[in-house]
Order: structure tokens, then C-alpha cells, then sequence
């Protein structure tokens, strides 16, 4: 095992690829239908060539190196994170024994289907996000959704090399799998709900990089612990290119709202549709959107799925090492959201219940998570606050528009409150986009396309890319 990739190879990898000729076959036969996939559902804008990161190395410095590529001729790599020698499974009932270099027979299909999911969400996103090019507000965000975009069909390489490597024929048969579900398909959709929904305006991609990658942030910082060590190196890897999705999420909201405030400080109005910047209650909505659909990426509030992986080692916890416990949990218990019931009215409420601290682990990291997902609401109000103007953004309740797990029967209001279907269809209209907003947003989606310049309803970045300037030609069209 080498940290250094070989670019001599058709796939960059530092698994030595080509000590094993069975699976560098069945990976080179693979790599067609990839690229067929990509042309056929990847950016749909035409480029010449693109200023990206490539992965080369999966040491602490220098692991990428920057220049224009073509796209298409992006290096798609197979890299793990390096091992650690003796590395010992941190919980569950094998606890303390040596990490798995194989998948054991037990737990063949459990790991084979968090694998697929994880696999799943991928290229659902590239999907998402391939008509952005053509609104883009600059090029330096033009280059970022590529960046997103290669990224994710790398993360992609990553979950076809395990099932491909591990899992024999079913895992050849998951591999084409992944490439023929597709995001919103009525006949064979993407998996989980948030990767079936629209991304169709550049709002909804800051949304998406911050809400929703950030799921796969805490998602794979799960599987980081997994006992199954190729799939613990491969997510450890995956998450340093996450941090760069982070960032786009988080600097992209950051930008629209500091917009959006120099806009409403300036003309002393709320409205700010009349100035072509987006108002704050319609960011409200986006944000009450996708952080709702993220909130159901972590499955239902209690969960035996969940338990069983953690007791068989394939999915830890957020952190799991830094845990103060006996990294099992067999005796101990956790306070779930639920929908509580008055046994006398039968009327219903939103409370909480106790359950086996097992069974709660989605509500576990569903909760790491909404705490990470509040440090941008706070970066989002010192924005507002520093404008000098008195509203603010927030987090709808946990049960606020759910349709995964405990509030899947119920309406809730984005302060908790409990509402009847009736009121919740009057109602959703001031807490969710309406077509009308939808239609703002998109009326201000038009292309910035040329060196230096950016749209009117976002402000320009900080900073570039790599140390490069703002106005930087980060993409050339063809
Ligand atoms: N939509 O027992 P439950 C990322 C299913 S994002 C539809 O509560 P469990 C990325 C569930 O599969 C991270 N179906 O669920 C981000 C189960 O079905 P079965 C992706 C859903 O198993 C941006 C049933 O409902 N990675 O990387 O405890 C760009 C009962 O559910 C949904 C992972 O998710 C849903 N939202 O937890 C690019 C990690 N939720 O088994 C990339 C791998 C649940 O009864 N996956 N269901 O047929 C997992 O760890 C788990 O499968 C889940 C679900 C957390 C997703």
C-alpha cells in the first residue's frame, strides 16, 4: 500500500490496483458506463477546461494539486486514507478486536446496503446540480460547482471500488446500479428523499452545500468508524474534500445574506425584490426547506437498522472515540422527539420519550448535526446584526415539514406548535417557497459568465481560490 497515487494507471489509485488484475478489469469496464453517465447527466454547460483541485495524495499536505483540466478528463482516483496500523474497533459487541480487512459473511448485506446509499447520494447530487452552469452569478462560483461536481463523482469512484473490490458479483451488479437510478426518475429514483428534490436556482445550491452535504459530512464521519477498515480509510478521505463543499455552502448563504442586508440597509425597506436581491423571508423559506429534507436524511428518531449496525460495528458515532461511555449502550438510554398522546383527550403533542440509547442513535447524530447546522444561522445573524438591522434567521423545529420517521403523520409549525392538516395547507405558504418565490428566485438567475464580474444578488467572496483572485478566469467556455 502506497499514499502515492499512480498516474501511470488509466485510474489513479494507491490501493495497488494492478496487483489485482480481476478487479482492475472489472473497474476499467466500469469506467465507460462512468463516463457515459457523466456525459449524459454531469454539467451540461460547455467548457473548454475548468481550474480544479485533483486529488494526488492522501497524505496531511499536498494531497491536491490546481490547474485547468478538461473535465471529462478529470483523473477520478481511488484513494484511501492511510492505514493505521493495529487499528482496533472502537464499539459495539467487537469492541477492542482488530479493524476487518474483508467483509465478514454476516454482515455482508448490512454493509452492502449503507455502501449503496452512501454510493447513492453521489451522483444523485451531480444530477441535481447539472443545469446550474448555464446562472451562474461568476466564474468563481462556476469553478466551485464544478469542483462540488467532480468531487462527487470521485466520492462515487470511492463506493465502486469497495462494492467492486468486496462485494463480488452483487457488488458489480450495485456498481451499474448506481449509474441507472436517477434524481427524480418516477421509474427508478435516487434512494433517499433529499436527492430526488430539485436543485434549480443557485440559492438552492448554497442550501443543498450547506444542509445537505453537511448531512454527508456527519454521515461519513459515522462510517470513519466503521470496524469494515476499507470503508473507514475511504471516508476518511471523502471527508477532506467535504470540507471544501462546506465551505461553499457556508460562504455562498453567507454571501446572498450580506447582499440582501447592504440592500435593505441602504434603502430602508424589507423589500428588496424592486433592488434584484433576494428577500430575507424568502430565504427563510429555502432554509426551512432544506434543512427540513436533510433532518429525514438521518432516517426515523428510533431505528433498529441503526442499532444493529452499531452493535455489529459497521456505523459508529459521530466522534465515537471522544465518547465518555462504555462504546456499547446495551443498558443505556437516550430521550427521542415524538409525538406524544394525552391518554384521556387522545389529543396529540410533540414531546419526548425515553428509548434504548440503541435504537436512538439517528436522533443521536440527527442532533450532532442541527447543533453544526445553527454555527451558520449564528455566522448568518452577525451579518444581519452588523448591518445594523434587527431580523433574523432560524431553524425550524425538528418536526417542522418531516416526512421520514416520527413526524411523518403530523404538521408542525416552524416553532414546534402542532397544527391540523387544514391549518398546516393554509398555513405552508409563509414557511415553505411558493412557485411565486420560486419564480423571483429563478426571474434573477441570469449568467455571469465574464472575468470579474457577478450577479446583483450576491456579494462578491472574500476570497478566491488556491490564492488566486476573485477575478481569476477559473473556467473558460468553450
Ligand atoms: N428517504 O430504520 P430507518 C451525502 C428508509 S449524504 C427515503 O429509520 P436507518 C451527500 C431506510 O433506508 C449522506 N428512505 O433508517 C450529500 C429504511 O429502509 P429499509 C448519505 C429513507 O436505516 C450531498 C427505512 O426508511 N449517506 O453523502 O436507520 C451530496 C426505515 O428507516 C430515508 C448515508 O445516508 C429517506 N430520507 O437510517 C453528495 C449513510 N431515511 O432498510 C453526497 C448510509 C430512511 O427498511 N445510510 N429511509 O428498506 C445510512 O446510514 C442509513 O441507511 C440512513 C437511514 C441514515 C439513510
Amino acid at each position: 500500500m502506497t499514499t502515492a497515487a499512480d498516474y501511470s494507471e488509466k485510474i489513479p489509485n494507491n490501493v495497488s490496483l494492478h496487483e489485482d488484475r480481476r478487479l482492475q478489469r472489472a473497474l476499467e469496464s466500469w469506467q465507460p458506463n462512468f463516463l457515459s453517465w457523466w456525459d449524459a447527466m454531469g454539467p451540461a454547460l460547455p467548457t473548454r477546461d475548468v481550474y480544479l483541485r485533483t486529488a494526488v495524495h492522501v497524505g496531511r499536505d499536498g494531497w491536491a494539486r490546481f490547474g485547468f483540466v478538461p473535465m471529462r478528463d478529470y483523473r477520478w482516483g481511488i484513494f484511501l486514507a492511510e492505514r493505521a496500523p493495529g487499528r482496533m474497533i472502537a464499539f459495539g459487541e467487537h469492541k477492542g478486536e482488530p479493524a476487518w480487512d474483508k467483509v465478514p459473511g454476516e454482515y455482508r448485506a448490512d454493509l452492502r446496503r449503507l455502501i449503496v446509499v452512501q454510493g447513492d447520494t453521489e451522483p444523485a447530487s451531480v444530477e441535481q446540480q447539472r443545469n446550474l452552469g448555464a446562472t451562474a452569478p461568476s466564474l468563481y462560483d462556476l469553478r466551485n460547482l464544478f469542483q462540488v461536481n467532480v468531487e462527487e463523482g470521485r466520492h462515487l469512484w470511492a463506493m465502486v471500488y469497495l462494492l467492486q473490490a468486496y462485494f463480488g458479483r452483487d457488488g458489480r451488479e450495485e456498481a451499474e446500479a448506481l449509474l441507472h437510478r436517477s434524481s427524480g426518475s418516477l421509474e427508478s429514483p435516487r434512494i433517499l428523499g433529499a436527492f430526488n428534490e430539485e436543485t434549480p436556482d443557485w440559492l438552492s445550491f448554497y442550501m443543498f452545500t450547506y444542509f445537505t452535504d453537511r448531512d454527508g459530512k456527519y454521515q461519513l464521519g459515522t462510517l470513519k468508524e466503521s470496524a469494515f477498515d476499507p470503508l473507514s480509510r475511504t471516508c476518511e478521505f471523502m471527508l477532506k474534500e467535504e470540507a471544501h463543499h462546506m465551505m461553499v455552502g457556508t460562504t455562498g448563504i453567507d454571501r446572498v445574506v450580506e447582499r440582501t442586508a447592504q440592500v435593505m440597509a441602504e434603502n430602508d425597506t424589507d423589500d428588496v425584490t424592486g433592488h434584484g436581491a433576494i428577500p430575507l423571508t424568502v430565504i427563510q423559506k429555502y432554509m426551512n426547506f432544506h434543512y427540513s429534507v436533510s433532518l429525514d436524511l438521518f432516517g426515523g428518531e428510533t431505528s433498529t437498522n441503526v442499532a444493529n449496525y452499531y452493535t455489529a460495528g459497521l456505523k459508529g458515532r459521530w466522534l465515537e472515540e471522544r465518547r465518555r461511555d462504555d462504546h456499547k449502550l446495551a443498558s443505556d438510554s437516550i430521550m427521542v422527539d415524538t409525538v406524544t398522546e394525552d391518554a384521556r383527550t387522545g389529543e396529540q403533542s410533540i414531546g419526548q420519550a425515553e428509548v434504548s440509547a440503541l435504537t436512538g442513535l439517528n436522533t443521536d447524530l440527527r442532533r450532532e448535526y442541527i447543533a453544526d447546522c445553527r454555527s451558520g444561522v449564528t455566522r448568518w445573524n452577525r451579518i444581519l446584526a452588523s448591518a445594523g438591522l434587527p431580523q433574523r434567521l432560524y431553524l425550524p423545529h425538528v418536526a417542522f415539514n418531516r416526512r421520514v420517521g416520527a413526524f411523518t403523520g403530523i404538521e408542525a409549525a416552524p416553532d414546534g406548535k402542532k397544527l391540523s392538516a387544514g391549518e398546516w395547507d393554509r398555513r405552508k405558504s409563509e414557511w415553505l417557497p411558493t412557485d411565486v418565490d420560486k419564480t423571483y428566485v429563478r426571474s434573477l438567475m441570469q449568467p455571469v459568465h465574464e472575468r470579474g464580474k457577478i450577479a446583483a444578488w450576491i456579494a462578491p467572496p472574500r476570497n478566491g481560490i488556491n490564492n488566486k483572485p476573485f477575478d481569476y478566469d477559473y473556467v473558460h467556455l468553450s
